[in-house]
C-alpha cells in the first residue's frame, strides 16, 4: 500500500537523547489511562505514567492524548504500550542515537553531485552534465560543471544552492565536533571534516556561476524541460543559463562571505577568492536595483521566482559586515529594516544570525538587539504553534516543504535557547525534530532509510531509476494544497495534516530536496550531545 499504517501510538522512530523530554502521542484510546514504556529486549515494563486529557486537533480530525516519559533515560531500545492499542514503533534512547543519521544526512549531498564520477553500490554514475552550457539567448558557452543536484530532478539553481551552504556551516559552527571526517565520500581522511568538502563541492560550481565581467551572478542551470525518471547522466539535452538576477547575486554574496570566514584555516587561497568574488557580487548589487527573476516562457525547470530582493540583500549586506567588519555594510544593514525567513525565497534570519553569532559583537547595539528581538518574537511564534497541537510542531499551515518549515524553526528555537537559556526553547526545539522523525499524524518518519516506516517512493530520479530509495533524505512533507495528481488521488478526503502520500509521483509531498535536507542537518547539529566513542 501506498499508505502507510496508521499506528495508535506516535513517538520519534529513531530515538531520543538520555536527558531531553520525551512525549508519546496516542490516538484510538478508550478507556485506558496510563501507558507504558516496555524494554524491547527484556520485555519488562520500565515505566508506567499517565495519559493526559485528550483534545481535540481537528487539522488531523483525531482526539489525541499525550504521555511523558522523560524519566525513562537509561540507554537502551524501547516501545511503547497503552491497553489494547497496538503497540508503538520500536526507538532507541541513548547519547548517539542521530549520528548516522547526521552523516547519512550530508552523505546524501555527495550522491546528488553532479559533473563527477559518483561512486556508490547503488547509486553511483559517471559524470553527468558536463557539456558548456549556453547562456540564454546568446551564443556564448560557459563551463558550469559541479555543484549537487537540487533535488528529485537535475536542475542546479543558485538561490536554493545558497541557503543549503548557509544551513550547513551553520550546523557545523554550532557543534564542529560532531561532524567526522569518515563518511564515506572521497575527501575522506583528509583532515578536513567532510561536510566543509561537500560544502566546498557546492561553492565552486556557484562560483563558475559568476558572471567575470559584471559580478552578477546566473540564477540557474537546467535543461529546458525536466528529464524523464532516468540516471542523471542520461539527462544530454542542452544545458541553459539562465540569467542573472539580484535574489541569486546577494544570496552567493552572502554565502561566499561565510565561505571566506569557514575556509581561513582549511584553505586560505581559497577562502579568499570566495571573498573576492563577494565583492563583486556587492558591487553588482550596489549598482543594479531589484532585477527579479522569473523564468523564461520556453525554459519550464524549476523557477525559485521572488517579488523582493530585500531580505537577500539584508542577508548580504550582514555577512559581509561580519566577514570584513567594514562600515560600508555596517552602514548598509543599518539602513534596512530587520528581515526574515529561512527558506529559498525568504532569507533574512541568515543576516540576524550572522549577527547575533558574531565574534566580539556589540550586544548593546541597535544592529544586534533588534535581530536578537526579531528571532524571539518568532521563537514565540513557533512555541505558540507547537502548543497548539500535540505533536509539538511548529507549523500553523502546511504547504509544499512543511519538513523545511519544520526544520528551520527548530533551529530558530535552538537559537532562542541559547541567548536565553529558557528551557521551553529547546524542547520546542527537539519537538520539531522529533515530528520529522515519526512523532506526527502520519505516524511516518519522513527520513528515507530511518525509523520502522519512512518514504519507499521519493520523488527522485535516481531513487526511481533503481527503484529504492537513496538513504538519508528528507523529503517535502504534509502539503494540504494537493500540488500533484498523486496527491489529489490519495489526499482528496484528508485533514490537513495528513496530506501527504509516499508515491513516485507525489512532487508535492513526496519529493526530496538539499536545502531541505540542509536545515535537518543543522537541527540535528544543534540537538546533539558530542560523540562519544
Ligand atoms: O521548494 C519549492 C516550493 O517551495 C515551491 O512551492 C514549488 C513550486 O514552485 O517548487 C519547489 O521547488 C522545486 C523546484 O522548483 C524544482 N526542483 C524541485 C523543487 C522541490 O519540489
Ligand atoms: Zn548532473
Amino acid at each position: 500500500s501506498v499508505l502507510p499504517y496508521a499506528p495508535s501510538i506516535m513517538t520519534d522512530q529513531v530515538g531520543y537523547q538520555p536527558d531531553e523530554t520525551k512525549t508519546a502521542v496516542f490516538r484510538d484510546v478508550t478507556s485506558e489511562t496510563s501507558f507504558s514504556v516496555v524494554n524491547a529486549d527484556s520485555g519488562q515494563v520500565v515505566y508506567t505514567g499517565e495519559l493526559s486529557a485528550p483534545t481535540f486537533y481537528s487539522s488531523a480530525d483525531e482526539n489525541n492524548w499525550t504521555g511523558d516519559f522523560s524519566a525513562v533515560t537509561e540507554a537502551g531500545t524501547y516501545y511503547i504500550t497503552c491497553g489494547g492499542l497496538d503497540q508503538s514503533y520500536s526507538f532507541t534512547i541513548g547519547n548517539n542515537v542521530y549520528d548516522s543519521l547526521l552523516d547519512d544526512s550530508v552523505k546524501m549531498l555527495y550522491l546528488q553531485r553532479c559533473g563527477t564520477e559518483v561512486k556508490d553500490s547503488t547509486f553511483g554514475h559517471v559524470a553527468c552534465h558536463n557539456t558548456l552550457a549556453t547562456v540564454y539567448h546568446t551564443n556564448e558557452k560557459i563551463d558550469v560543471s559541479g555543484g549537487w543536484h537540487d533535488a528529485g530532478d537535475y536542475g542546479r539553481y543558485v538561490v536554493p544552492g545558497a541557503k543549503s551552504v548557509a544551513d550547513l556551516l551553520i550546523a557545523y559552527d554550532a557543534n564542529p565536533e560532531l561532524f567526522s571526517d569518515s563518511i564515506g565520500i572521497p575527501e575522506s581522511g583528509n583532515g578536513v571534516p567532510d561536510v566543509l568538502d561537500e560544502v566546498r563541492y557546492e561553492l565552486e560550481w556557484m562560483l563558475k556561476m559568476q558572471d567575470s565581467q559584471t559580478g552578477g551572478v546566473h540564477h540557474k542551470v537546467s535543461c529546458e524541460n525536466f528529464p524523464g525518471y532516468v540516471m542523471p547522466e542520461t539527462e544530454t539535452d542542452e544545458l541553459i543559463v539562465t540569467p542573472v538576477s539580484t535574489t541569486a547575486t546577494a544570496d552567493f554574496c552572502a554565502s561566499m562571505a561565510m565561505a571566506y570566514e569557514y575556509y581561513q584555516k582549511v584553505d586560505k587561497d581559497f577562502a579568499e577568492k570566495c571573498l573576492n568574488a563577494a565583492k563583486n557580487a556587492w558591487a553588482f548589487l550596489q549598482k543594479n536595483p531589484n532585477f527579479i527573476f522569473s523564468n523564461p516562457s520556453d525554459i519550464t525547470t524549476g523557477d525559485y521566482g521572488d517579488t523582493s530582493d530585500i531580505d537577500e540583500r539584508y542577508w548580504a549586506a550582514a555577512q559581509m559586515w561580519r566577514a570584513t567588519g567594514e562600515d560600508t555594510y555596517r552602514t548598509a544593514l543599518e539602513s534596512m529594516r530587520v528581515q526574515n525567513g529561512m527558506d529559498w525565497m525568504e532569507v533574512g534570519d541568515y543576516g540576524n544570525i550572522a549577527i547575533l553569532t558574531m565574534d566580539g559583537v556589540d550586544t548593546n547595539s541597535d544592529l544586534y538587539t533588534r535581530a536578537k528581538t526579531s528571532i524571539l518574537k518568532e521563537a514565540d511564534k513557533m512555541k505558540g504553534f507547537s502548543q497548539s497541537n500535540p505533536y509539538g510542531v511548529s507549523v500553523s499551515k502546511y504547504n509544499w516543504g512543511s519538513n523545511m518549515g519544520v526544520a528551520t524553526s527548530g533551529m530558530i528555537l535552538n537559537l532562542a535557547y541559547q541567548m536565553t537559556e529558557d528551557s521551553t526553547y529547546l524542547d520546542t526545539s527537539r519537538s520539531n525534530l522529533h515530528y520529522l522523525l515519526g512523532n506526527n499524524a502520519m505516524g511516518e518518519c519522513f527520513v528515507t532509510g530511518y525509523g520502522t516506516v519512512s518514504p519507499e517512493h521519493p520523488h527522485h530520479r535516481p531513487s526511481m531509476a533503481k527503484n529504492q530509495a537513496m538513504k538519508g533524505m528528507l523529503v517535502g512533507g504534509v502539503n494540504s494544497g494537493l500540488e500533484d495528481s498523486a496527491a489529489k488521488a490519495y489526499c482528496a478526503n484528508s485533514p490537513s495534516a495528513k496530506c501527504y502520500v509516499d508515491h513516485w509521483e507525489s512532487y508535492s509531498t513526496n519529493e526530496i530536496t538539499i536545502y531541505w535536507n540542509s536545515p535537518l542537518t543543522c537541527l540535528l547539529a544543534m540537538n546533539s550531545t558530542a560523540r562519544t566513542p
